[in-house]
Protein backbone atom coordinates (compact mmCIF):
# COMPACT_ATOMS: atom_id res chain seq x y z
CA UNK A 1 0.00 0.00 0.00
CA UNK A 2 3.25 2.29 -0.12
CA UNK A 3 1.82 4.15 -3.58
CA UNK A 4 -2.03 4.20 -1.90
CA UNK A 5 -0.55 5.86 1.18
CA UNK A 6 2.00 8.46 -0.71
CA UNK A 7 -1.28 9.42 -2.70
CA UNK A 8 -3.67 9.79 0.13
CA UNK A 9 -1.46 12.17 1.72
CA UNK A 10 -0.54 14.56 -1.23
CA UNK A 11 -4.19 14.39 -1.80
CA UNK A 12 -4.32 15.97 1.51
CA UNK A 13 -2.46 18.44 0.70
CA UNK A 14 -3.98 19.70 -2.23
CA UNK A 15 -4.18 18.62 -6.25
CA UNK A 16 -2.05 15.82 -7.57
CA UNK A 17 -0.11 16.22 -10.93
CA UNK A 18 0.48 13.19 -13.01
CA UNK A 19 3.05 13.00 -15.83
CA UNK A 20 2.29 10.36 -18.55
CA UNK A 21 5.00 8.89 -20.64
CA UNK A 22 4.22 6.91 -23.82
CA UNK A 23 7.22 4.57 -24.28
CA UNK A 24 6.38 4.41 -27.64
CA UNK A 25 6.62 8.19 -28.32
CA UNK A 26 10.53 8.34 -27.95
CA UNK A 27 13.75 6.35 -26.77
CA UNK A 28 14.28 5.28 -22.99
CA UNK A 29 16.85 7.96 -22.35
CA UNK A 30 14.47 10.55 -23.43
CA UNK A 31 11.91 9.15 -21.67
CA UNK A 32 14.07 9.42 -18.59
CA UNK A 33 15.21 12.94 -18.88
CA UNK A 34 11.41 13.59 -19.48
CA UNK A 35 10.30 11.95 -15.98
CA UNK A 36 13.23 14.08 -14.47
CA UNK A 37 12.12 17.65 -15.97
CA UNK A 38 8.58 16.55 -14.53
CA UNK A 39 9.76 16.27 -11.06
CA UNK A 40 12.00 18.75 -10.91
CA UNK A 41 8.91 21.13 -12.01
CA UNK A 42 7.05 19.41 -9.26
CA UNK A 43 4.92 16.63 -10.84
CA UNK A 44 4.07 13.57 -8.28
CA UNK A 45 3.48 10.61 -10.01
CA UNK A 46 4.74 8.85 -13.40
CA UNK A 47 2.50 6.67 -15.27
CA UNK A 48 3.81 5.18 -17.87
CA UNK A 49 2.07 3.29 -20.99
CA UNK A 50 -1.09 4.11 -22.77
CA UNK A 51 0.34 3.00 -26.33
CA UNK A 52 -1.40 -0.37 -27.68
CA UNK A 53 1.89 0.04 -29.99
CA UNK A 54 4.45 -0.54 -27.25
CA UNK A 55 6.59 -4.09 -27.02
CA UNK A 56 8.03 -5.83 -23.80
CA UNK A 57 11.25 -4.47 -24.44
CA UNK A 58 10.25 -0.66 -25.14
CA UNK A 59 8.18 -0.70 -22.12
CA UNK A 60 10.97 -2.53 -19.50
CA UNK A 61 13.65 0.16 -21.39
CA UNK A 62 11.36 3.15 -20.65
CA UNK A 63 10.36 2.48 -17.36
CA UNK A 64 14.58 1.55 -16.01
CA UNK A 65 15.46 4.91 -17.27
CA UNK A 66 12.63 6.66 -15.62
CA UNK A 67 13.21 5.00 -12.61
CA UNK A 68 17.05 5.95 -12.95
CA UNK A 69 16.38 9.71 -13.23
CA UNK A 70 13.55 10.07 -11.23
CA UNK A 71 12.41 9.14 -7.45
CA UNK A 72 9.08 10.05 -7.59
CA UNK A 73 6.38 6.28 -8.45
CA UNK A 74 5.95 5.14 -10.99
CA UNK A 75 2.85 3.18 -12.29
CA UNK A 76 1.91 1.13 -15.25
CA UNK A 77 -1.21 2.49 -17.19
CA UNK A 78 -2.31 -0.46 -19.11
CA UNK A 79 -3.13 -0.58 -22.48
CA UNK A 80 -4.76 -3.39 -24.09
CA UNK A 81 -0.75 -5.13 -24.57
CA UNK A 82 0.69 -8.25 -22.42
CA UNK A 83 3.50 -6.04 -21.48
CA UNK A 84 4.49 -6.03 -18.47
CA UNK A 85 7.81 -4.19 -16.85
CA UNK A 86 8.35 -5.53 -13.09
CA UNK A 87 10.31 -2.57 -11.31
CA UNK A 88 7.03 -0.78 -11.26
CA UNK A 89 6.38 0.82 -7.83
CA UNK A 90 2.28 -0.37 -8.42
CA UNK A 91 -0.16 -1.03 -10.93
CA UNK A 92 -3.08 1.15 -12.65
CA UNK A 93 -6.16 -1.88 -12.81
CA UNK A 94 -8.02 0.33 -14.89
CA UNK A 95 -11.46 -1.37 -15.92
CA UNK A 96 -13.13 0.67 -18.64
CA UNK A 97 -16.57 0.72 -17.39
CA UNK A 98 -17.87 2.02 -20.22
CA UNK A 99 -16.07 -1.00 -22.87
CA UNK A 100 -18.68 -2.96 -25.25
CA UNK A 101 -15.94 -5.53 -24.74
CA UNK A 102 -15.07 -7.11 -21.57
CA UNK A 103 -11.99 -7.71 -22.40
CA UNK A 104 -11.54 -4.37 -21.25
CA UNK A 105 -13.66 -4.69 -18.13
CA UNK A 106 -12.41 -7.21 -16.51
CA UNK A 107 -10.95 -10.03 -18.82
CA UNK A 108 -7.51 -8.58 -19.30
CA UNK A 109 -7.31 -8.36 -16.05
CA UNK A 110 -8.49 -12.16 -15.32
CA UNK A 111 -5.34 -12.94 -17.30
CA UNK A 112 -2.65 -10.98 -15.50
CA UNK A 113 -4.56 -10.98 -11.27
CA UNK A 114 -2.33 -14.08 -10.54
CA UNK A 115 0.67 -12.62 -12.13
CA UNK A 116 0.61 -9.65 -10.36
CA UNK A 117 -0.15 -11.19 -6.58
CA UNK A 118 2.75 -13.35 -7.02
CA UNK A 119 4.88 -10.55 -7.53
CA UNK A 120 3.56 -8.66 -4.57
CA UNK A 121 2.45 -5.99 -6.80
CA UNK A 122 0.48 -3.23 -5.12
CA UNK A 123 -2.76 -2.54 -7.14
CA UNK A 124 -4.12 0.74 -7.24
CA UNK A 125 -7.88 0.24 -9.37
CA UNK A 126 -9.93 2.85 -10.70
CA UNK A 127 -13.25 2.77 -12.89
CA UNK A 128 -12.01 4.20 -15.94
CA UNK A 129 -14.70 6.50 -17.76
CA UNK A 130 -14.37 7.02 -21.54
CA UNK A 131 -15.70 10.65 -22.65
CA UNK A 132 -16.02 11.68 -26.21
CA UNK A 133 -14.02 12.23 -28.42
CA UNK A 134 -12.46 9.43 -26.27
CA UNK A 135 -9.52 9.18 -29.29
CA UNK A 136 -7.54 6.26 -29.69
CA UNK A 137 -7.66 4.97 -26.25
CA UNK A 138 -11.84 5.18 -27.30
CA UNK A 139 -11.12 3.55 -30.16
CA UNK A 140 -9.40 0.49 -28.99
CA UNK A 141 -11.19 -0.04 -26.85
CA UNK A 142 -14.29 -0.11 -27.74
CA UNK A 143 -15.96 2.29 -25.74
CA UNK A 144 -19.55 2.93 -25.95
CA UNK A 145 -18.45 6.71 -25.05
CA UNK A 146 -20.57 8.96 -22.77
CA UNK A 147 -21.22 12.47 -24.76
CA UNK A 148 -19.84 15.45 -22.97
CA UNK A 149 -23.86 16.59 -21.91
CA UNK A 150 -24.40 13.82 -20.71
CA UNK A 151 -23.51 14.58 -17.30
CA UNK A 152 -26.41 11.90 -15.59
CA UNK A 153 -24.43 8.88 -17.73
CA UNK A 154 -21.29 10.00 -15.96
CA UNK A 155 -22.64 9.93 -12.56
CA UNK A 156 -23.87 6.59 -13.14
CA UNK A 157 -20.54 5.06 -14.64
CA UNK A 158 -18.81 6.74 -11.57
CA UNK A 159 -21.12 6.20 -8.47
CA UNK A 160 -20.96 2.09 -9.95
CA UNK A 161 -17.08 2.59 -9.82
CA UNK A 162 -17.49 3.79 -5.89
CA UNK A 163 -19.80 1.10 -5.24
CA UNK A 164 -17.66 -2.02 -6.96
CA UNK A 165 -14.94 -0.87 -4.60
CA UNK A 166 -13.06 0.83 -6.75
CA UNK A 167 -10.01 3.11 -5.15
CA UNK A 168 -10.71 6.35 -7.81
CA UNK A 169 -12.96 7.29 -10.45
CA UNK A 170 -10.98 8.05 -13.99
CA UNK A 171 -13.01 10.36 -16.49
CA UNK A 172 -11.01 10.08 -19.63
CA UNK A 173 -11.26 12.38 -22.63
CA UNK A 174 -8.31 10.15 -24.46
CA UNK A 175 -4.94 11.83 -24.78
CA UNK A 176 -4.39 14.50 -27.56
CA UNK A 177 -8.49 15.36 -27.40
CA UNK A 178 -9.19 19.26 -28.23
CA UNK A 179 -10.45 19.87 -24.82
CA UNK A 180 -10.65 18.07 -21.29
CA UNK A 181 -13.74 16.73 -20.26
CA UNK A 182 -15.89 19.60 -19.68
CA UNK A 183 -16.04 21.43 -16.10
CA UNK A 184 -19.50 20.72 -15.70
CA UNK A 185 -19.51 16.83 -15.72
CA UNK A 186 -16.53 16.99 -13.56
CA UNK A 187 -18.79 19.02 -11.05
CA UNK A 188 -21.76 17.12 -11.12
CA UNK A 189 -19.73 13.08 -10.66
CA UNK A 190 -17.71 14.69 -8.44
CA UNK A 191 -20.36 15.99 -6.04
CA UNK A 192 -21.72 12.28 -6.16
CA UNK A 193 -19.00 10.35 -5.17
CA UNK A 194 -16.68 9.68 -2.02
CA UNK A 195 -14.27 9.08 -3.59
CA UNK A 196 -11.06 10.84 -5.16
CA UNK A 197 -11.54 11.87 -8.91
CA UNK A 198 -8.59 11.62 -11.60
CA UNK A 199 -9.12 13.32 -14.80
CA UNK A 200 -7.15 13.65 -17.85
CA UNK A 201 -7.34 14.12 -21.92
CA UNK A 202 -6.83 17.30 -23.64
CA UNK A 203 -5.44 19.26 -20.96
CA UNK A 204 -2.48 21.65 -22.31
CA UNK A 205 -2.59 25.06 -20.56
CA UNK A 206 -2.97 26.05 -16.93
CA UNK A 207 -6.05 27.77 -17.45
CA UNK A 208 -7.58 24.16 -18.68
CA UNK A 209 -5.70 22.70 -15.63
CA UNK A 210 -7.05 24.99 -13.46
CA UNK A 211 -10.72 24.27 -14.42
CA UNK A 212 -10.25 21.17 -14.14
CA UNK A 213 -9.15 21.16 -10.53
CA UNK A 214 -11.60 24.15 -9.48
CA UNK A 215 -14.16 21.55 -11.19
CA UNK A 216 -13.81 19.05 -8.91
CA UNK A 217 -10.16 16.68 -10.30
CA UNK A 218 -8.51 15.36 -7.48
CA UNK A 219 -5.51 13.79 -9.96
CA UNK A 220 -4.58 15.56 -12.90
CA UNK A 221 -3.11 13.78 -15.98
CA UNK A 222 -1.08 15.14 -18.27
CA UNK A 223 0.64 13.03 -21.39
CA UNK A 224 1.31 14.95 -24.98
CA UNK A 225 2.36 18.69 -23.30
CA UNK A 226 5.74 16.55 -22.81
CA UNK A 227 6.29 15.16 -26.10
CA UNK A 228 6.53 19.13 -27.67
CA UNK A 229 9.30 21.77 -27.39
CA UNK A 230 8.61 23.94 -24.59
CA UNK A 231 7.33 21.57 -22.36
CA UNK A 232 9.65 22.90 -19.73
CA UNK A 233 7.96 25.74 -19.38
CA UNK A 234 4.06 24.40 -19.95
CA UNK A 235 4.48 22.04 -17.41
CA UNK A 236 5.65 24.53 -14.83
CA UNK A 237 2.72 26.86 -15.51
CA UNK A 238 0.06 23.75 -15.38
CA UNK A 239 2.30 22.53 -11.87
CA UNK A 240 1.86 26.40 -10.72
CA UNK A 241 -1.52 26.51 -11.27
CA UNK A 242 -2.30 23.18 -9.55
CA UNK A 243 -0.75 24.12 -6.67
CA UNK A 244 -1.37 27.63 -6.01
C1 LIG B 1 -4.28 10.61 -19.63
O1 LIG B 1 -5.07 10.42 -21.83
C2 LIG B 1 -4.56 11.30 -20.88
O2 LIG B 1 -5.49 10.45 -18.95
C3 LIG B 1 -3.41 12.07 -21.44
O3 LIG B 1 -3.98 12.97 -22.33
O4 LIG B 1 -2.07 13.31 -23.84
O5 LIG B 1 -4.11 14.76 -23.98
O6 LIG B 1 -2.53 14.98 -22.05
P1 LIG B 1 -3.11 14.08 -23.10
Amino acid sequence: MKVKKYLDNKLSQGAVHVTLIDPSRQEPEVAGRLAETAQEVGSDLIFVGGSAGMTQYTLMGTVDMVKRRATIPVLFFPSGTESLSLNLDAFLFLSMLNSGNTQFVSGAHAKIALVLKRLEMEIISAGYIMIEPGMKIGELGEADLVSRDNFWKAIGYALAAEYMGMNYVYLEAGSGAAQPVPAGMIRAVKREISIPLIVGGGIRTAIDARRVRQAGADIIVTGTIIENAGYRERLRSILSALKE
